[in-house]
């Protein structure tokens, strides 16, 4: 069975948002439209409480892009984001919750960040998306979203490593590039795991 996971398409990412993706916004259309091909369709989201240790508030001497550690890894400083309840952790007004079967939030613990939708950063809590998947019978995932050099990476690269066959849909993603090149090195990432990149419209056509 073929799953889809819709990956952080949330206003916070959005042109005009905490921490916006170029384009982020033209994935959106991308994700209604590949929806209804899917039995099981799972949006993430990232789902922080606002002291969250991966905020700049919380490293009042460094900046954002800046390293730092967290629970014992090392860790980006973002700028306040997808704050549990607020306007900018919400979906974007645009994605058609109706095709959505299941929801599953990352980034709940203050101690460490979470990019993949399967696991923290450190492996150490699963968010119960394995499971679900597997309940529901999904042995092929495709993933689309934000960030491509992020949460869709590690979501992707968690998913291979899970066992589940596992496709990118390029077109269906955009990067932070907190440095330029960060989408190509993680798409040469992904293809190095064995995750397969595929375009939208390879999968509507058929
Ligand atoms: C993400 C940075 C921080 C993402 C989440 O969704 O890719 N990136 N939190
Ligand atoms: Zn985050």
């Amino acid at each position: 069975m073929d799953g889809l996971i819709l990956v952080d398409l949330q206003n916070d990412f959005m042109p005009g948002g905490a921490l916006p993706v170029a384009g982020g916004d033209a994935v959106v259309p991308v994700a209604n439209a590949l929806a209804p091909l899917f039995d099981t369709v799972v949006a993430t989201r990232d789902w922080h409480p606002a002291n969250h240790g991966s905020f700049v508030t919380a490293h009042p001497d460094l900046a954002v892009g800046e390293l730092t550690t967290l629970a014992g890894l090392e860790q980006v400083v973002w700028p306040v984001h997808c704050v549990q309840e607020t306007h900018g952790a919400a979906f974007d007004d645009a994605l058609d919750m109706a095709r959505v079967d299941e929801i599953v939030s990352k980034g709940t613990d203050p101690g460490i960040d979470s990019y993949s939708a399967f696991f923290d950063n450190g492996h150490r809590r699963a968010t119960g998306l394995e499971d679900y998947l597997r309940k529901r019978g999904v042995d092929r995932i495709y993933v689309l979203g934000l960030a491509t050099d992020y949460c869709v990476k590690y979501t992707a690269l968690d998913a291979r490593r899970l066992g589940f066959e596992t496709w990118v849909v390029e077109d269906g993603c955009r990067g932070v590039e907190l440095t330029p090149g960060d989408v190509d090195a993680s798409i040469k990432e992904m293809r190095d795991a064995e995750v397969y990149m595929i375009r939208s419209e390879q999968l509507l056509g058929s």
